[in-house]
């Protein structure tokens, strides 16, 4: 139902606000691309975002692959990719591919040293274990939303308290949230001194990551910054890993029907999938569809001649196949732009490829 509709006509629609973010910064960049970007240090991931941002709508990062990963909460390298998504515009993707109990899920997401969801708008789950995994991790965001709401509203009742030791902040905050398996209410507003000093750190390292100020003074000065773009939305969004490229993976029919089901019962997070194809199928289906083992011929061939796999089990698609013939809206190209000569131009390449296959499949 969706194949015809236009990214601008489906960003109106969307039922996630991610989505409706997602969508119109689709149609405003002219880009339906996705940079995954698998590079071995942290400096690395840093250059890429900012050298391909103007192009790319979804960043797609693996914090695990990354040496000399900075796990601060206001200066580390969740905060600045941050940065560099509102200054380009676009969105954090960490294909975490969470995959065990729903309780270990949660926690993996919201704690330990990357904290997760602090900076990455989007993540992704492994269905394996079930459909408690997205339950589990859609309460975990919506726990986290409402944290923050009180969080925000508490540092404007009682003021801003100056920072003190940022360590000590942050092994503060990590036991408030490591809190375990029951459900931890949420500090009472009746001032207790000692969660009003933890909640008006909580709320700093929001502001580092969220803070329209600390853009624009990154921004400030820069030419580059995509004209139009707006703030994304707070909230949180969940990609089901519904099928794979690789070859003889085990994600089979059923496997693939559970998942878009699981979806349909968690619209309220669920963004979509990843998948090889479109799983939109009811007409209220409103779904996005990221799909990676994206490759294109070498510059100057056929531009949808066949391209073989890395030998290591990845099976590749042009941009054409996936987007124009499966129905897929986003392609994810890893190695295709980032092991190229001029990732920028292979970058800009892959995105002219992807948005024309769009547009003539909505013509
Ligand atoms: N990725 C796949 N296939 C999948 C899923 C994820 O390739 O089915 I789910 C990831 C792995 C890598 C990126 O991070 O997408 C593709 O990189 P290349 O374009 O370099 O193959």
């Amino acid at each position: 139902p969706t194949l015809k509709a236009t990214f601008a006509s489906r960003s109106e629609t969307a039922t996630h606000p991610l989505n409706a973010y997602l969508f119109k910064l689709m149609d405003l960049k002219a880009s339906n691309l996705c940079l995954s970007a698998d590079v071995a240090t942290a400096r690395e991931l840093l250059y890429f975002a900012d050298k391909i941002g103007p192009v790319i709508v979804v960043l797609k990062t693996h914090y695990d692959m990354v040496s000399g990963w900075d796990f601060h909460p206001q200066t580390g390298t969740g905060a600045k990719l941050a940065s560099l998504a509102r200054k380009h515009g676009f969105l954090i993707f960490e294909d975490r591919k969470f995959g065990d109990i729903g309780n270990t899920v949660e926690l993996q997401y919201t704690s330990g040293a990357a904290r997760i969801i602090e900076w990455a708008h989007i993540t992704n789950v492994n269905m394996v274990p079930g459909k408690a995994s997205v339950a589990s991790l859609s309460h975990a965001a919506s726990r986290w939303l409402q944290r923050r709401d009180y969080e925000v509203k508490t540092s404007i009742s009682i003021g801003t308290p100056a920072i003190s030791n940022a360590d000590d902040d942050s092994e503060r905050s990590d036991a408030e949230r490591t809190d375990g398996s029951e459900e931890a209410p949420l500090p009472d507003n009746n001032g207790r001194k000692g969660s009003i000093v933890s909640t008006t750190t909580v709320t700093q390292q929001y502001e580092a990551v969220d803070s329209p100020r600390l853009i624009k003074t990154i921004a400030e000065g820069d030419d580059s910054m995509f004209p139009g773009i707006e703030e994304a939305p707070i909230e949180r969004g969940l990609l089901i890993l519904a099928q794979m490229s690789s070859e003889g993976n085990f994600m089979n029919k059923e496997y693939t029907q559970a998942c878009v089901e699981a979806a349909r019962e968690h619209k309220d997070f669920v963004m979509g999938f990843i998948s090889q194809e479109t799983l939109n199928t009811q007409p209220d289906d409103a779904f996005i569809h990221m799909t990676p083992g994206c490759q294109l011929p070498p510059q100057g061939e056929d531009e949808n001649a066949a391209v073989k796999g890395d030998g290591k089990g990845q099976q590749y698609n042009t941009p054409q196949k996936i987007i124009g013939v499966a129905g897929a809206d986003i392609a994810i190209v890893g190695r295709g732009i980032i092991k190229a000569s001029d990732p920028e131009e292979e970058a800009d390449r892959y995105r002219s490829a992807a948005w024309k296959a769009y547009t003539e499949r909505v013509r």
